[in-house]
């Protein structure tokens, strides 16, 4: 039963509120927007904020301080009825004005305060740990612009501002009293006593914007603070008066910038200057707030790490370490060797990604300028650092060129990280495994006791409860409800993925979910696709590493194999995408125009008829996900071995019974275990083979010399045939996989690609047997929730015992 009762009269008493306010007769006279509005205002004043623990847990001591430049929540109307167990009382109350809940729904706008897999683990994670009853905080950003919307024109994609209202969002609580201030820039100058005081040049005010994040029916709800930058003064009276109104304004103008939007980039750094100036405002903010709620629970700043810990969501909030020694050393006045005790033990750090051109790394100069006191601390912390390595690998400058914080004037957040932090994980068993021996060597041998892993999870909440209602019911009628706090009973499945009845049921339901994703597309796209054809789902960022343009050849592949040969007799397809690519990504977004280009030319061959589709759905986000996901019959996770740190699409399609072709990469690897390798394609190099190839020459013109088939398709797709005659319009894509040297190998994992798809053509002919393995991956993939990773970083990092 759910912990939180549903006052019927209280929540009828708010929804009045609402049409009353906005000046109605009566509720009859809303739109559907104002009534997504208002029942969601309505159910945000019933929520009690309970944290999860009035006392201190004797178990679980620690507060999480969970701190990420991003939280993709998407939609929270639906989830949140759905955690506090109000779905069917409020359904049942607007059915009385004719107003149906599920359409309802559809109005809200996602907030899109994330780029991927980073952002949408922190939300999982949020969900996760108020449903596990771990007491936490997220901390992150209030942007008042998310990640950018995609359009298509002509195959390009276009992007355009998210601005998702989050002045008139009805989920937020404003909460003035915890207005934080934050300097930047200005001096270091000495006291008479010696002592150093920073004097900033400007200061600027944190708002905290609150949202609850509820866990599963049990009467939790934790916080995710966002800060939002203003101006302490929106502006100078005197100036004002003077006359000079525009030049007062200003600086109230530029305060707001600092959260004005979201950086689109994902796994690729841009080294600006607003973006660390972010970094280190939601840093402040939070370090600040951490440490008022310490104080306030009469606790002594030594205490710190025995009631908090901070969890760096990769690098991004770094700069929240020098922050913290920074506050101990020049407010509270602690020696050296005090604050570094305290904030040693406080901070641990996720590596979300071996990638070297995302690995931060900021130019001294900058840092300097912006930050002068927090510069000097980074270069205590480097002095301190070299005595214990000049002790361990004496004068070696090779070693000292890869674990110094400072090297080549600049500074290397993730060796920050490392070296002031207790602990540092990866997300997945191989990716961890990586971070020790490829890109954490001296440091592992070091401090090996600092080194986990936690396996990636996802919320079976949003994630099949929400998303695939006829799922999730046929799982409760089956095996009963326990499976949405205790995933891992989903085993008890098993047995059912012999039985020809069940196994009907779940065809039936992803079949249901399949045509009513076509309607959608229709509705999007105008394209018609077969809700019969396999429907072949790749959703994620694009990027080169994640080779959608891998799928884009066996795509060509196929239609070149239709048109030479009418009568083939193959699969029938819909080939489905959803990615964005960073406006500043030329490469990625020429893949995406190629894909357009060719889904339009095979859409339109006559010849083709239902055989092949290809859809790209434009501006993927969590909704997009969520109509996409329950409707996937099989889940591209081809990445190049090692390149992906985990993956989180890949446990929600498999959850959702899609079959995986994929490549032993991140958590791909877990899931094979997990469902066993005869409900899995898994086909190409393994990360020893990528290394072994490219550290012996690689040259993707030899590979094309032998592989003909393979050289005529690139031919093709330079013959101007897709590109209305311009044989330079994928000149981009194709000098990247030719003289560019492929370097992600799409073309080495070419043949093996194809021949994994000819295995998956071969079982989809069989649909008993492929419904027998899409239950089974269901009833095997429960080990990838996300309750299960917060346990796991309770028992490994939070609270672990010291
Ligand atoms: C500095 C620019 C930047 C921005 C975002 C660098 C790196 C990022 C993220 C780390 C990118 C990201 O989202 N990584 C993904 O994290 C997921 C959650 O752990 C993993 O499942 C994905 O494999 C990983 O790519």
């Amino acid at each position: 039963m759910p912990k939180n009762k549903f006052d019927k009269a209280a929540f009828q008493a708010a929804l009045d509120r609402r049409w009353q306010h906005l000046g109605l007769q009566n509720a009859q006279e809303m739109t559907p927007f104002q009534w997504w509005d208002a029942v969601s205002a309505a159910v945000n004043e019933l929520i009690p904020w309970q944290p999860a623990t009035g006392k201190q847990d004797r178990k679980n001591p620690r507060h999480v301080n969970y701190l990420s430049m991003e939280f993709l929540i998407g939609r929270l109307t639906g989830n949140n009825l759905i955690n506090l167990g109000w779905f069917d009382p409020v359904k049942k109350i607007l059915d009385g004005y004719g107003i149906n809940l599920g359409d309802l729904l559809e109005q809200e706008v996602d907030p899109a305060l994330g780029n991927g897999g980073l952002g949408r683990l922190a939300a999982c994670y949020m969900d996760s740990m108020a449903t596990v009853g771990q007491d936490a905080i997220g901390y992150g950003l209030n942007y008042q612009y998310g990640l950018f919307r995609q359009r298509f024109a002509s195959g390009e994609q276009f992007e355009t501002p998210d601005d998702w209202h989050r002045e008139s969002y009805p989920w937020f609580r404003h909460n003035p009293s915890l207005t934080v201030q934050v300097g930047l820039g200005g001096r270091l100058e000495k006291n008479e006593q010696g002592e150093v005081n920073w004097e900033p040049a400007f200061t600027l005010n944190g708002e905290a914007w609150d949202l609850p994040v509820v866990g599963y029916e049990n009467g939790i709800t934790l916080p995710l603070r966002l800060w939002q930058a203003t101006h302490p003064h929106p502006f100078d009276l005197s100036l004002f008066n003077d006359g000079k109104f525009l030049k007062a304004e200003q600086a109230g103008i530029d305060a707001a910038k600092l959260t004005k939007v979201l950086y689109p980039n994902d796994n690729h750094l841009e080294g600006k200057q607003l973006r660390l100036m972010q970094q280190y405002f939601q840093c402040a903010c939070s370090v600040a707030d951490i440490l008022r709620r310490h104080h306030l629970a009469g606790r002594s700043i030594h205490s710190l790490p025995d009631y908090e810990v901070i969890q760096l969501n990769d690098t991004h909030p770094t700069i929240a370490i020098p922050e913290m020694l920074r506050i101990l050393l020049d407010e509270h006045q602690l020696s050296w060797q005090e604050a570094w005790h305290i904030t040693s033990r406080t901070f641990a750090y996720t590596n979300h990604t071996l990638m070297p051109e995302a690995l931060e790394r900021w130019d001294e100069k900058l840092v300097r300028t912006l930050l002068p006191r927090h510069y000097a601390i980074i270069q205590q912390i480097d002095r301190e650092f070299k005595k214990l390595v000049q002790a361990h690998w004496p004068d070696d400058e090779e070693v000292w060129s890869k674990v110094a914080v400072r090297y080549d004037k600049q500074i290397r957040m993730a060796n920050l990280c490392v070296v002031c932090g207790f602990a540092v994980n990866g997300v997945a068993a191989l990716h961890s495994d990586l971070v020790k021996t490829d890109l954490f060597p001296e440091y592992f041998a070091l401090w090996p006791q600092k080194f986990h892993n936690v396996t990636n999870g996802i919320t079976p909440r949003r994630w099949l409860k929400q998303c695939n209602p006829a799922l999730a019911k046929l799982i409760d009628d089956t095996i009963g409800k326990g499976w949405v706090t205790r995933l891992e009973k989903l085993k008890e499945l098993e047995p059912y993925a012999e039985q020809a009845d069940f196994c009907a049921q779940y065809q039936q339901i992803k079949h249901d979910n399949k045509q009513k994703l076509a309607a959608k597309i229709k509705q999007l796209t105008d394209i018609t696709v077969n809700p019969e054809a396999l429907f072949d789902v790749q959703i994620k960022r694009l990027h080169e590493y994640k080779r959608q343009h891998l799928n884009l050849l066996h795509i060509l592949s196929l239609y070149r194999q239709l048109r030479s040969d009418p009568s083939l007799d193959i699969v029938p397809r819909v080939v489905l995408f959803g990615a964005k690519a960073a406006p500043g990504y030329a490469l990625a977004k020429n893949i995406i125009y190629a894909i357009n280009q060719l889904a339009e030319k095979i859409n339109n061959d006559p010849k083709i008829n239902d055989r092949l589709k290809v859809v790209f759905l434009p501006d993927y986000r969590v909704s997009v996900a969520e109509w996409m996901i329950p409707a996937a019959d099989l889940s591209e996770q081809i990445s190049t071995a090692g390149k992906e740190a985990s993956g989180t699409g890949n446990m929600k399609l498999a959850l959702n019974g899609a079959l995986t072709i994929g490549t032993l990469d991140g958590a791909n690897v877990e899931i094979a275990e997990q469902v066993g390798e005869d409900h899995i394609f898994i086909f190409g190099n393994t990360v020893p083979q990528v290394k072994t190839l490219l550290a012996s020459g690689y040259k993707p013109a030899q590979l094309l010399k032998k592989d003909k088939n393979l050289k005529a398709l690139l031919t093709e797709l330079g013959s101007g045939l897709y590109s209305n005659k311009h044989k330079h319009a994928f000149d981009p894509l194709l000098q990247s996989l030719q003289q560019g040297g492929d370097p992600y190998l799409v073309l080495a994992d070419f043949a093996a690609y194809c021949e994994a798809q000819q295995r998956v053509d071969a079982l989809f002919r069989r649909p008993e047997e492929w419904t027998h393995s899409a239950v089974l991956n269901t009833a095997r993939v429960g080990f990838f929730s996300s309750d299960r990773s917060v346990r796991d970083y309770q028992q490994r990092i939070w609270q672990a015992k010291r």
